[in-house]
């Protein structure tokens, strides 16, 4: 009884803080739910504001939109979020393409306690509403890919990025030959490496925080692409040209 009732007094005072200034100190802290969005949900959520790109999910920006043109206040939102971390999934649905599965599920307290209401807050702050987040924000959210991976004594080693649906390459480039692929990958998040072109089609384990996927291909002259093969990650932007010369 008194856990829920500081709960909900928790999440009230946030969101008065929050109608005011999006930093000012609300007992929230919105950098840490943005980090925490960005590495552990957006994996399966778009959220523009936070880089997020996951498709497994609904888009996030598009499920608050309306409601914050009708002027629904982001304490409702956040009263939402939270609900939904703490309880997902209480109505499975029928996949309206066929009607014969369920709908892929979110699992429950993927964050819990202070965590989760800071994540709520961000949420609630930054879905659906147009712009770029600022100040101490603005370096929160999900890592972009950037730069060439080039391979080193037969290696290609592209890792996984910190955060979000990205490696910490753009695309890559090797020598034709017998070339070891690998990709370490930081997040809790499971992801692996896989390429294909050319009749070539290979990729390594799935692997978690910390993990190595790691595979060894012939490959000759041409271009091929490099993905993760997890579902929904490729289509969330985990793929790059591999050019091999
Ligand atoms: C493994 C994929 C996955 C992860 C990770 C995930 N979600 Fe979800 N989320 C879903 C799916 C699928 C649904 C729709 C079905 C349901 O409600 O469970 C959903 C629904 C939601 C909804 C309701 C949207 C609507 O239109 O009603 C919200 C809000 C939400 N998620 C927020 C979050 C937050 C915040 C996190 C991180 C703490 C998170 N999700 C992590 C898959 C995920
Ligand atoms: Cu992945």
């Amino acid at each position: 009884m008194r856990r829920e009732l500081a709960v909900i007094v928790g999440v009230i005072s946030a969101s008065l803080g929050l109608a005011g200034c999006q930093l000012k100190d609300t007992g929230d802290n919105v950098v840490n739910g943005k980090m925490l969005f960005a590495e552990k949900c957006g994996t399966c959520h778009v959220l523009e504001r936070a880089g997020a790109t996951g498709t497994t999910g609904p888009d996030l920006d598009a499920a608050f939109r309306q409601s914050r043109v009708d002027g629904l206040g982001e304490s409702t939102f956040q009263g939402v979020v939270l609900s939904q971390i703490l309880h997902p999934n209480r109505n499975p649905q029928l996949n309206p393409e066929d009607r014969t599965e369920t709908t892929p599920q979110m699992p429950a307290n993927i964050v819990t306690g202070q965590d989760a209401r800071d994540v709520a807050a961000y949420v609630a702050f930054a879905a659906g509403k147009q712009g770029k987040d600022e100040g101490r924000l603005a370096a929160a959210g999900a890592s972009q890919a950037e730069g060439t991976a080039e391979a080193k004594d037969g290696v290609l080693d592209i890792p996984v990025a910190a955060r979000g649906l990205a490696y910490q390459f753009a695309d890559a480039k090797t020598p034709a030959g017998s070339v070891q692929i690998k990709s370490e990958n930081p997040q809790s998040t499971p992801h692996d490496i896989a390429i294909e072109g050319n009749g070539v089609n290979e990729k390594g384990e799935v692997v978690t925080s910390g993990g190595t996927s790691e595979f060894t291909a012939d490959l000759e002259p041409g271009e091929y692409t490099f993905f993760c093969s997890v579902e929904g990650h490729r289509a969330g932007g985990m793929e790059g040209k591999l050019t091999v010369e």
